[in-house]
């Protein structure tokens, strides 16, 4: 590999990259796949860097490397894909980083959910990367365009393509999508057809997939690594694996940057904070939108807002908790803090 080809151009366009950087093309639960000037390298993480509680290098990521295969840096992200953390606690986890353009997979059949588009969207706004939304299967549709038009209403301004990885049509809008040396990931739920996707694009039998259960449209977990691909055209691509609990980390903000049309509009109601229920001279209200958008959109409002609060309580939690920690060892060694 060299730095062009990993995307580095993209990640710094204005920085010369040293000569023990590498970039993190799969993470394994205990080492990472590093590409680097002289190949690829199996590499591990630095004590250091486990004890900073820094989150772990991932996929996409741009390290430094020690003695050819310790990960002893992780660069600054230029964009990172990230969820809350499965279970009870209250942290980010990222998925993925450095990447361009975020393809947002949606199957038409049962699949397809403008509630779950938004979420993602959502994710895709606080990533920084360029979603584009690919509405896969299309196939098993035959009034096309009409779903095209009602999906382009529903993510505003971000493009749509319609394609059957399947019967490999449309797949072009993909690469057209990207430039050279770029880096994409998919993402969108267990079974929308990515892998098949992936596949499709490097003409071979790549990535496995699974066959749909008739019952319920849902594919069985068949990625599970997140891999940085080279695909032909010269891009690079991210499978992720299903995020099947999408649980959003992102700013209250991100909300607005997807639901665009909403605050405009909101910006003509008579009364400043307007919740658009009952208020007179609310202009969301007079504009007859889908209910179920509105609906949408003070549901993620109040998830994200609910996030921030507990992540806020969580943080001033581990700072006490910290200090606490001080204190007592200062009263055990007292000298050596005078
Ligand atoms: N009809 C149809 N089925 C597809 C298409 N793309 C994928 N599938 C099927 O959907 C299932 C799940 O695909 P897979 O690529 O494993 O989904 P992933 O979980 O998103 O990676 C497989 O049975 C695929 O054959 C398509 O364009 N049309
Ligand atoms: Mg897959
Ligand atoms: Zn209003």
């Amino acid at each position: 590999m060299n730095f062009e080809e990993a995307g580095w151009a993209h990640f710094a366009p204005h920085a010369t990259p040293d000569p023990a950087c590498g970039r993190v093309a799969l993470v394994h639960r205990d080492h990472h796949i590093v590409w680097t000037t002289t190949g690829e390298v199996m590499a591990t993480i630095s004590g250091h860097l486990r004890h900073l509680d820094h989150d772990p290098p991932c996929v996409g990521d741009w390290v430094i490397l020690r003695e050819g295969s310790i990960i002893t840096e992780v660069l600054p992200r230029r964009t990172q894909l990230s969820r809350k953390e499965a279970g009870k606690r209250m942290r980010e986890q990222v998925l993925a980083a450095n990447m361009d353009i975020l393809f947002i997979v949606s199957g038409l059949d049962r699949d397809y959910n403008p509630r779950r588009l938004e979420r993602y969207l959502v994710l895709a706004h606080q990533s920084g990367a360029r979603p584009v939304v690919l509405l896969n299967k299309a196939d098993l549709r035959g009034d096309l365009a009409d779903v095209v038009r009602l999906t382009e209403r529903h993510v505003l301004g971000v493009p749509v393509f319609a394609l059957s990885a399947l019967e490999q049509w449309g797949l072009e809008a993909i690469s057209r999508s990207v430039e050279l040396y770029q880096t994409a990931a998919l993402i969108g739920s267990s079974g929308a057809g990515k892998s098949t996707i992936v596949n499709a694009l490097l003409g071979e039998g790549r990535q496995r997939t699974t066959d749909v259960r008739e019952s319920d449209s849902k594919g069985r977990h068949t990625t599970t690594h997140r891999e940085l691909i080279r695909m032909p055209g010269n891009w690079l691509l991210m499978d992720l694996p299903g995020l099947r609990e999408l649980q959003l980390w992102a700013d209250p903000e991100r909300v607005d940057s997807t639901f665009a049309d909403i605050v405009d509009l909101s910006r003509q109601c008579r009364f400043r904070d307007c919740s658009h229920n009952q208020e007179p001279g609310c202009a969301v209200r007079e504009a007859a939108l889908d209910p179920e958008r509105l609906r949408s959109y003070r549901k993620l409002q109040k998830e994200l807002v609910f996030l921030e609060l507990q992540t806020d309580i969580h943080r001033a939690r581990q700072i006490r908790k910290k200090w606490n920690a001080v204190e007592k060892d200062m009263r055990r060694h007292p000298k050596r803090f005078c």
